[in-house]
């Protein structure tokens, strides 16, 4: 259909925007991190989310270019806020299921981590449940071999896998990032907020950074504050952003 003819077509360095969404601890609220997210402009479609493209361009194929674009852009990205004097921590970026099936990926990451001489510690890598289930071994291979080359692994969207826990308990990771379904309703609901914080307590249990997500508001904000979740990611602290409005949130943020 059309989607997938303009996508093919794709200026990529035209049409394409990286947002930076912020990610404060939770002991300190200290600004930690980014998760870069991409934002597409096409000039017949107009604004089209990623939630849209991204499972069309993984079906054609396109999701490869788009992925190694991106983490292209983030590495130069990086060396701009070093020169500036910018720290933003890790900068995570989300990978497809077939991204992590796709033979080159890793030698292409190694590449562009050389070219502009980016600390891989620097680099997070967020995947997803389904991604490591649908074709396990490749996927764990190349999810072992980008934290053997530095980077983090964090597993997004926890809680809305259908995976066993036995088996997440065997997984290369470093995080988990709690799904921002948790927090639906917890203000009014005591149930749900000890089924937060146990499941956060399950991620500790297994050495791993717990990052809760689609935090929007103050209430919310104490609610996980008394739990050991180790970042905050929201509205609440900041949308996604351009490197500029990254800036100067963190200007006034401090
Ligand atoms: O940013 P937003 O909330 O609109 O993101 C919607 C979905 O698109 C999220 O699941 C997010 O992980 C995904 N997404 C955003 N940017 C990228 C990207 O660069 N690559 C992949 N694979 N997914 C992305
Ligand atoms: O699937 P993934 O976790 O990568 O999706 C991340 C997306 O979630 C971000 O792109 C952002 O648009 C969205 N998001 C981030 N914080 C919030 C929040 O506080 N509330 C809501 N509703 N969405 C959020
Ligand atoms: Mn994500
Ligand atoms: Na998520």
């Amino acid at each position: 259909d059309k989607l997938i003819e303009r996508l093919r077509l794709i200026e990529y360095d035209e049409e394409f925007v990286v947002k930076y969404q912020p990610k404060i601890s939770n002991i300190h609220h200290d600004f930690v991190g980014v998760e870069a997210l991409i934002r597409w402009n096409d000039d017949q479609l107009g604004f089209i989310p990623p939630n849209q493209f991204i499972p069309v361009a993984e079906k054609t194929g396109e999701i490869h270019p788009i992925t190694i674009w991106l983490i292209e852009h983030v590495c130069k990205q990086i060396k701009e806020w070093q020169v500036a004097g910018f720290n933003v921590g890790k900068v995570a970026i989300n990978l497809s299921n077939r991204t992590l099936t796709e033979d080159t990926f890793v030698v292409d990451v190694e590449n562009i981590i050389n070219r502009y001489q980016v600390d891989p510690s620097l680099l997070e890598f967020e995947i997803t449940e389904s991604s490591i289930i649908d074709d396990e071994k490749i996927a764990l291979m190349t999810v072992k071999s980008l934290r053997e080359l530095g980077a983090t692994i964090a597993l997004d969207d926890f809680g809305t896998g259908f995976s066993s826990l036995t088996y997440l308990r065997k997984l290369p990771i470093d995080k988990m990032k709690i799904d921002k379904s948790f927090l639906d309703g917890i203000v009014e609901d005591s149930l749900a907020q000890q089924f937060l914080a146990d499941v956060i307590n399950l991620g500790s249990t297994l050495s791993l950074g717990v990052v809760v997500e689609g935090v929007e508001n103050e209430e919310e904000l104490n609610i996980i504050g008394q739990t050991s979740a180790d970042e905050i990611q929201g509205f609440y602290f900041g949308k996604p952003m351009s490197s500029d409005e990254l800036i100067s949130w963190d200007t006034s943020y401090n």
